[in-house]
């Protein structure tokens, strides 16, 4: 028997709260798709009635992470859209999804072109949590010939420096792995840092995986160059007008299983930090390095951002 539409969507949203579908493109990703199915699948009787199933499939998907603009970006690129009758409705969500997908792959493999010029050969690359903007970087880099260390960093609680290993140790690249307190131990070593981002606001703040803030700082205090590789999506248009990013704060289980046995204990699990633009080198989009103070005209002339803008 066919699954109901609705129950597909909260089968991807589920996926994605649990954090089985994971990273910030990934998510925005996997919810376009999710809404193109949605809208191909839903039993509408009229286009009002369309545009409402598809606002709240929409509102579903948006609210499993709270930080990542990526999500809302997607969302807002599948829904705009504008039809005079149900079916042309259903072929630009559609449409809309494909192109953001297609769009999102193609920016991931820009991003290693461009960045991957920023490493020479021999430089040791620590990276942080696991990106696939900033794995696109090294990858490039090892298959135009440079002979890359890598160090990547264990990413409690969740440990997706796991995952960053098991992804570049098809490579045949040293790659060391280290706890994340030893960031500073091995920073002397390191040529580079480039990690992902889960938001960039339009002053040039980074707000990425817990920990990326210390690797920031240790790496200005060593004079080590760090990039954050992220796709023009990655940036905020609410933060044009101020708004704050909401920093998602995940359950304690994930840092201390079994923690109802301890009474006074409060585990705290933030998500993310925050990292302030002076500790950015540069950014590196599908379009080109930026400096972090050029992000507002990313945010202006890339999502072609309007306050006034309506969608459905
Ligand atoms: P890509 C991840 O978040 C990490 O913070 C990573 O740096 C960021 O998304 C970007 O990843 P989480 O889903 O989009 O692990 O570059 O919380 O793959």
């Amino acid at each position: 028997m066919q699954m109901d539409p609705m129950d597909q969507v909260q089968k991807t949203a589920g996926s994605i709260s649990r954090m089985e579908i994971r990273g910030a493109g990934r998510i925005a990703t996997a919810a376009a798709a999710a809404l193109r199915d949605f809208a191909l699948a839903v039993d509408a009787g009229s286009l009002e009635e369309f545009n409402s199933e598809v606002r709240r499939a929409a509102d579903l998907l948006n609210s499993t992470r709270p930080t990542a603009v990526s999500l809302s970006n997607a969302i807002r690129a599948v829904t705009r859209y504008r039809a005079d009758d149900l079916e042309t409705a259903r072929q630009a969500v559609v449409s809309n999804a494909n192109r953001f997908i297609e769009s999102s792959e193609k920016a991931v493999q820009r991003i290693g072109q461009i960045g991957s010029r920023t490493i020479k050969d021999g430089d040791t690359v620590l990276t942080h949590c696991n990106s696939m903007a900033a794995l696109s970087v090294i990858r490039t880099a090892h298959r135009a010939g440079m002979k890359i260390n890598v160090i990547a960093t264990e990413s409690r609680p969740r440990y997706q420096g796991i995952a960053t290993i098991g992804m570049l140790d098809e490579l045949g690249t040293p790659i060391e792995l280290i706890v994340d307190s030893a960031v500073r131990s091995v920073m002397n070593e390191v040529d580079l840092v480039v990690v992902g981002a889960d938001v960039i606001t339009a002053n040039g703040t980074l707000v990425n995986k817990i920990g990326t803030s210390q690797i920031a700082l240790c790496a200005h205090e060593a004079r080590t160059p760090f990039m954050v590789a992220a796709e023009t999506y990655k940036f905020s248009p609410m933060t044009i007008l101020g708004e704050p990013v909401p920093i998602e704060e995940r359950s304690p289980e994930e840092v201390l299983p079994g923690i109802s046995k301890y009474r006074n204990v409060r585990v705290r699990n933030p998500a993310f930090d925050i990292t302030p633009r002076q500790y950015i080198d540069v950014i590196c989009t599908e379009v080109g390095l930026i400096p972090p103070e050029m992000s507002y005209m990313i945010i202006k002339e890339r999502l072609g951002w309007e306050m006034d803008e309506g969608g459905i």
